[in-house]
């Protein structure tokens, strides 16, 4: 009996060595000292020994269940060693590699030519009001010398919401507002999205303006040329010729409308400019008189100019963009170039 629990001891000890991973070790636990193990048996027959072998027996299964364990949890220590350092050359991170980019966004050509030409106003010393959208046909219409059911009104193609309500055609209603609240002097700035019912290379239903005016007593036609000039030549460059062409508006009275020198031939003629060398850039005009007594101020008193114009066209001839719609697609390929 002593020879064989030597036996199943030396076999044991060399199959726990050559264990590779821990279910390998787990599976020889199971074979050499688990219930249907031969050393089990062993074990089991400690009862049929003569009493004087019992105690030899007996020790020895014991020193022998200890050795075993003893070498299973030493196996154990080494193969979660192992099992660690693998662990780490496999999920090691190599923090001097170069990082996955990040693609930025860019500011939409847009937004930044509002930008650009609200910050010469603001340099100007104008300020920045905003108003609603959806819009009352009469600070749309009326308030600005436009009366109801006059064919005038057909030039802007006017959406509208219901009775009375209109998506606002121009900003020109948000100055109406303003001029109802306050009392002059004042120089006010008003961007915004407009709406008409109009849609082509070079026309959108949804477009954004800037539209402007400056009111004080004494305001006159030399202040409009001065300012206007100084505006077109921060946007479109010191070096460029304005000139300014008589025009009609109703709100405005005399009005004119203003053209830079060409982008594309500086004057020369081309296709852009129609072979005319100029660009109309901007509609402008000395408030008319009904404009005032709308609001409550007195015509006598007051006097003052006003502008507006298109962000998208400004954007267009700036960047020589051919067709409106790409503002709105909103494809990165063309985002990307501004
Ligand atoms: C008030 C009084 C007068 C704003 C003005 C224009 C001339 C003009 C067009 C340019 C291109 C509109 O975007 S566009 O189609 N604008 O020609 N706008 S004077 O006049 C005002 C505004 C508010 C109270």
């Amino acid at each position: 009996m002593q020879e064989r629990i030597k036996q199943i001891e030396a076999e044991a000890i060399k199959t726990i060595s050559g264990c590779q991973s821990l279910q390998s070790l787990e599976e020889a636990r199971i074979r050499y000292l688990g219930k249907n193990s031969d050393f089990f048996s062993v074990l089991r027959s400690l009862g049929t020994l003569t009493p004087e072998e019992r105690p030899i027996i007996g020790a020895l299964v014991n020193t022998t269940k200890a050795n075993l364990e003893q070498a299973m949890r030493d196996k154990k220590v080494l193969l979660l060693q192992a099992e660690q350092k693998q662990r780490i050359e496999v999920e090691k991170i190599d923090v001097s590699l170069p990082g996955k980019g990040v693609r930025r966004g860019t500011i939409h050509p847009l937004s930044q030519v509002m930008k650009e030409a609200q910050d010469i106003f603001l340099r100007l010393g104008y300020e920045i009001a905003e108003g609603p959208e959806v819009e009352t046909e009469y600070h749309n219409f009326d308030g600005l010398n436009i009366p109801p059911h006059h064919p005038s009104r057909d030039a802007w193609g006017t959406f509208f919401v219901k009775d009375e309500v209109v998506l606002r055609t121009h900003t020109s209603p948000v100055q109406i507002r303003v001029m109802e609240k306050r009392k002059p002097p004042l120089a006010i700035i008003a961007p915004g999205r407009v709406y008409r019912r109009d849609s082509d290379a070079t026309h959108s239903p949804i477009f954004n303006q800037l539209e402007g005016f400056l009111v004080d007593q004494k305001i006159t036609f030399g202040d409009l040329k001065g300012t206007l000039t100084e505006f077109l030549r921060q946007m479109f460059g010191k070096d460029k010729n304005v000139r300014f062409r008589p025009s009609f508006f109703p709100f405005t009275e005399p009005s004119a409308e203003v053209d830079v020198e060409c982008v594309m031939c500086s004057g020369r003629g081309c296709r852009l400019c129609k072979g005319s060398g100029w660009l109309e850039i901007l509609g402008s005009g000395m408030i008319d008189p009904n404009v005032f007594k709308a609001v409550g101020y007195d015509p006598k008193k007051f006097s003052g100019f006003a502008f507006g114009m298109g962000i998208e066209r400004i954007a267009m001839l700036k960047y020589k963009i051919d067709d409106i719609r790409l503002f709105f697609e909103n494809d990165v390929r063309f985002l990307e170039q501004f």
